[in-house]
């Protein structure tokens, strides 16, 4: 059953859930098509009112226990194939390289692959389906362009979003107006009581980041651990899924970036095990890393323990 879940899902992306890609390829693909299947990878409209159920044509080619085992338990596995096409990345450009051309029309998302702010962004494009539309830039923060400050976003940090000949910055604005303004699935809840809980994580996500990086710098843990401890309460609180809202969010997106380098630091340096005794953080983990959106943004563990050995001094 499982697998024939994941199965069904595979051939839906290749066959449908790109369509841009696809028209580009010379394979037809009719409205009809593209809004079943659009509508069939959105998280948040997956239930019953969504056009999935509602169109004979992908109802009927449907074993009916199927939809219910998918719609019960299992929405997110949608993100998991929505966004398993492999993309080529660019090289980051830097002090030598030449400035793109500038509000020509082009969305572009300026990164670092190293920044977890900006990965939240990044995640945030590939989990809409939107490589072909928001081109990666990626700049080489430690020999960054002039032109990068000069023309681009004086703030001077990364992410920064060029868009509609505006850019700006701030990941976690970045990540809702990406989600708001551009096509792909709802990366944010309709449920109101849903939507609390995600400005309260997303309120949240400072002091936990605060918290846990002064353990990071010191042997003091007890913050750290109460900070753990909020995100695994957290994560109890919706059962339709292992993520914060039940189903795959911005939210995870906010916190996946920390948590993949937290995790590997604080358990070889301080052999401290964030999922000991947290078994939806442990669960959380695991799902994540089958989100493909998001599989294409992490980095070897090895290479965070390094970064922040590096920036609290840890002896290597
Ligand atoms: N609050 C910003 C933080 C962005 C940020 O600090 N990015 C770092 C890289 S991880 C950066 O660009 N640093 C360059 C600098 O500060 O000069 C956000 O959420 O987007």
């Amino acid at each position: 059953m499982y697998s024939h879940t994941v199965n069904w899902l595979v051939n839906l992306e290749v066959v449908f859930i790109n369509p841009e890609r696809m028209a580009a390829l010379n394979t037809p693909v009719s409205e009809t098509s593209r809004n079943v299947c659009i509508a069939s990878i959105y998280p948040f409209s997956l239930y019953p009112s969504s056009r999935f159920y509602q169109n004979n044509l992908k109802v009927q080619s449907f074993p009916s226990l199927l939809h219910t085992h998918y719609s019960n338990c299992a929405p997110h596995r949608a993100v998991v194939s929505a966004n398993s096409v492999q993309e080529v990345l660019p090289p980051a450009l830097d002090s030598t390289s030449e400035p793109p051309a500038i509000f020509d029309g082009i969305t572009r998302l300026y990164i670092s692959y190293t920044c977890p702010y900006a990965q939240r962004t990044w995640i945030t494009r590939n989990c809409k389906g939107l490589q072909d539309t928001i081109q990666l830039v990626p700049i080489d923060l430690q020999n960054r362009p002039a032109w990068y400050k000069e023309k681009v976003y004086p703030a001077n940090k990364v992410p920064a979003l060029e868009h509609n000949n505006e850019v700006k910055g701030e990941s976690l604005d970045l990540i809702r107006y990406i989600d708001n303004n551009f096509e792909g699935p709802s990366l944010f809840p309709d449920d109101p009581v849903k939507k609390v809980s995600a400005e309260e994580l997303l309120n949240y996500i400072d002091s936990f980041r605060k918290a846990v990086i002064a353990f990071c710098k010191a042997d003091e843990m007890s913050e750290a651990a109460a900070a753990f401890d909020y995100i695994e309460t957290s994560l109890t609180k919706y059962d339709d899924g292992p993520f914060f809202l039940g189903q795959f969010s911005l939210v995870d997106i906010a916190y996946a970036p920390f948590l993949e380098r937290f995790q590997p630091y604080l358990l070889e340096v301080k052999q401290y095990d964030i999922t000991k005794h947290r078994s939806k953080l442990a669960a959380w983990i695991e799902e994540l890393n089958k989100i493909g959106g998001y599989i294409q943004t992490r980095r070897d563990p090895k290479e965070h323990v390094e970064s922040y050995k590096k920036r609290f001094s840890v002896q290597i």
